[in-house]
């Protein structure tokens, strides 16, 4: 990969005071940002030189006067003469501003990329910066200073040439430099924001072993980063937390016309794709042509696989993209030269030659794998999640069609049992979906019906997720909701028909009423999820105790709560337990759960549902005061947990 170097190779571009007049130019920032990548670009050549196969371990050192180190144990910077300029290639390195690989496609370089600004540049933004080569035995050093005594500006100029320092039997580079303070405003490094770099860093590229020293802080200042598994290691590390459905990680390498390719891939139980891309080492937050390769081939692939086996009997031409990608986790590393950046951020791959590598080096890979008699328990559980995916899509695509003719044609009955408010101002008007049709009574008697609009569920709605979209709709509960709300459903959704802002769901507090809370939320979040994301839907709460002492009533809703009042209640009192929220008269249910003065709801948002039935928990266990409404900004929505409850 590497190739022979000689120092005239390097190429003469620029003087270092161009760097000085237009920091911006070469680093973006003068902020957090270019500080760290003045880091980044020495720590990158280090990584060129490790990843060649010359290098190991490479040592970064935080130092308390905010300069830093950088070592590895490769082969040095060549101390020989250059050529034409007649100084050793380590002055030339630091004193000439070249482009690396960005240019010089003969000098190999796969990593710096969009910011290999060079070490050059690094040196005219420093105050100092001190060279050490270790090699054949000797100790070459070299120090540079970008202002005289004086304080005159002579940016990064020789203070020492090129000087044998003494014998040495270690061998590598180390480079320590001082970034400006007149060129940066702040020049402290962030020792996490290096760490996670070199963590990174060490996934990407395996068996390179990295330690970070904070000579700054007293203690957790040390960090070593090495994983032999490289991709393999960082998509088990992305899906820690959560369940995979396969226990290997797919990994793939190949390189076609000079591009290089890393794949890993692994799916899990959730319902979204986290694909992380990389080329050259720098993030492709933007994603572009490699990702888009990725996509096509995985997509082909597997539904070229589908198709020979007759796995699915959809009647169009196969499965979409997304059905492939829902639980996916994946890592894509590629490496290669004269890389092209487009998008908002500038960190979009652009060459196109990228999407005919990825394509064709994961086509042929991935078929062999998922022909390999030894992946089949994978490759079942992959495709059937997929297939699911698309029998999901597909089955909400019918049942729209339907609930498009069923709403010209018979939409009036649809919303027969709704009891709807007399306010017009959706903003300000409320939809209680109410477990129970004597609940439903009450909350239809005890309502302000001038924004509060009552649907009473009969009996436990239709489990939607064992169902399709279309025995979904043609359930009259599920179609009441929809015709209630206004907003259509799925692709049709429109949040601005939206008729109610909150959406508050009151079912009793037993297991049938977290169950059928469970099929609610499922079923807005399956089919309007927008209406979780901004925030209009709630779990109301209705009180588990009643407290009567003389003419004193007053209500628990949970259990240290009764103990508290019930102290408080004096001798003689009684204590009503309910059993549901159809023990409740109209008056009762307005005091304690739809007058918005008094009651509990909690807002369900999307992150994570699982934090919200916790906060319910917590709140139906300790939380006393203050009887309003809870907007749980971080109680979220998770699925895992509510199809666990329902033993999905
Ligand atoms: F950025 C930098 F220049 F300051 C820097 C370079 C910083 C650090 C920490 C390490 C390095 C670096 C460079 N480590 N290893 C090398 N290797 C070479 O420059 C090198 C050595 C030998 C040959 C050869 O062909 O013999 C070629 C190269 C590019």
């Amino acid at each position: 990969m590497a190739k022979s170097y000689e120092a005239n190779d390097i190429q003469v571009l620029e003087g270092l005071k161009a760097v000085r007049l237009r920091p911006g130019m070469y680093i973006g920032t003068t902020g957090s940002r270019g500080l760290h990548h003045l880091l980044w670009e020495i720590i990158d050549n280090a990584v060129d030189e490790a990843v060649n196969g010359y290098a190991s371990n490479i040592d970064v050192i935080l130092h308390a006067d905010n300069s830093a180190t950088v070592i590895d144990d490769g082969r040095g910077i060549p101390v020989g003469n250059h050529d034409v300029l007649k100084k050793p290639g380590v002055e030339v390195v630091f004193t000439q501003l070249h482009a690396g690989g960005k240019f010089n496609t003969n000098n190999y370089s796969y990593s710096g990329g969009l910011h290999g600004v060079g070490a050059a540049a690094v040196n005219a933004l420093s105050e100092w910066l001190e060279v050490e080569v270790a090699v054949d035995g000797q100790l070459y050093y070299q120090r540079y200073e970008t202002f005289t005594e004086n304080g005159d500006l002579q940016v990064g100029k020789p203070v020492t040439p090129l000087l044998i320092k003494g014998k040495t039997d270690r061998k590598g580079t180390r480079v320590r430099f001082l970034p400006d303070k007149r060129v940066f405003p702040d020049i402290h490094l962030n020792f996490d924001i290096v760490a996670k770099r070199l963590k990174e860093l060490a996934f990407l590229n395996k068996g390179i072993k990295f330690t970070l020293t904070d000579e700054r802080m007293d203690d957790n200042n040390k960090r070593v980063y090495c994983f032999d598994g490289g991709l393999v290691d960082f998509v088990r590390y992305l899906n820690e937390d959560k369940t995979p459905l396969h226990n290997d990680v797919i990994y793939i390498e190949g390189e076609k016309d000079g591009i290089y390719a890393q794949i890993a891939i692994q799916y899990t139980d959730a319902y979204t794709e986290s694909i992380f891309s990389y080329v050259n080492n720098i993030p492709t937050t933007e994603g572009g042509s490699h990702e888009t390769g990725f996509k096509t081939a995985l997509t082909r692939v597997l539904n070229d696989y589908i198709k020979t086996n007759s796995l699915y009997k959809g009647k169009n031409s196969g499965l979409n993209g997304e059905d492939f990608r829902e639980g996916l986790t994946a890592v894509i590393s590629v490496k290669m030269n004269n890389i092209q950046f487009e998008g908002q951020t500038k960190t979009k791959l652009g060459n196109p030659e990228a999407r005919t590598a990825l394509e064709t080096i994961l086509s042929d890979k991935l078929l062999y794998y998922i022909e390999d008699i030894d992946n089949q328990e994978s490759v079942r559980a992959i495709i059937e999640k997929a297939i699911n995916a698309a029998k999901v899509r597909e089955a909400a695509r019918k049942a729209k069609e339907i609930t498009r003719r069923k709403n010209s044609l018979e939409a009036a009955p649809l919303v027969g049992k709704l009891a709807s408010c007399t306010g017009r101002d959706a903003k300000l008007n409320e939809l209680f979906i109410v477990e129970g049709d004597s609940a439903g009574g009450s909350a239809k008697q005890g309502r302000d019906r001038r924004f509060q609009a009552i649907l009473p569920l009969r009996g436990k709605p239709l489990n939607v997720e064992k169902k399709r979209l279309d025995q979904v709709l043609a359930n009259e509960e599920f179609r009441t909701i929809i015709s209630a709300l206004g907003t259509g459903i799925d692709e049709d959704f429109n949040i601005d028909s939206l008729k109610y802002h909150k959406i508050i769901i009151l079912s009793d507090a037993d297991q049938d009423g977290a169950h059928i809370r469970a099929i609610l939320l499922t079923f807005f979040f399956r089919y309007m999820k927008e209406l979780i994301k901004r925030g209009h839907v709630y779990i109301g709460m209705a009180p588990l105790y009643k407290i009567t002492s003389g003419s004193k009533v007053e209500y628990a809703y949970n259990d240290e709560e009764l103990t508290m009042k019930v102290k408080s209640a004096g001798k003689s009192y009684t204590v009503q337990r309910y059993k549901g929220l159809g023990e409740m008269n109209p008056e009762q249910l307005w005091e304690t759960t739809m007058n918005p003065a008094n009651r509990f709801i909690v807002q369900v948002t999307l992150e994570d549902a699982a934090e919200a039935e916790r906060l319910i928990t917590i709140l139906m266990g300790d939380k006393v005061e203050p009887r309003r409404d809870y907007i749980a900004a971080n109680a979220n929505f998770n699925k895992k947990d509510i199809f666990q409850e329902m033993g999905v």
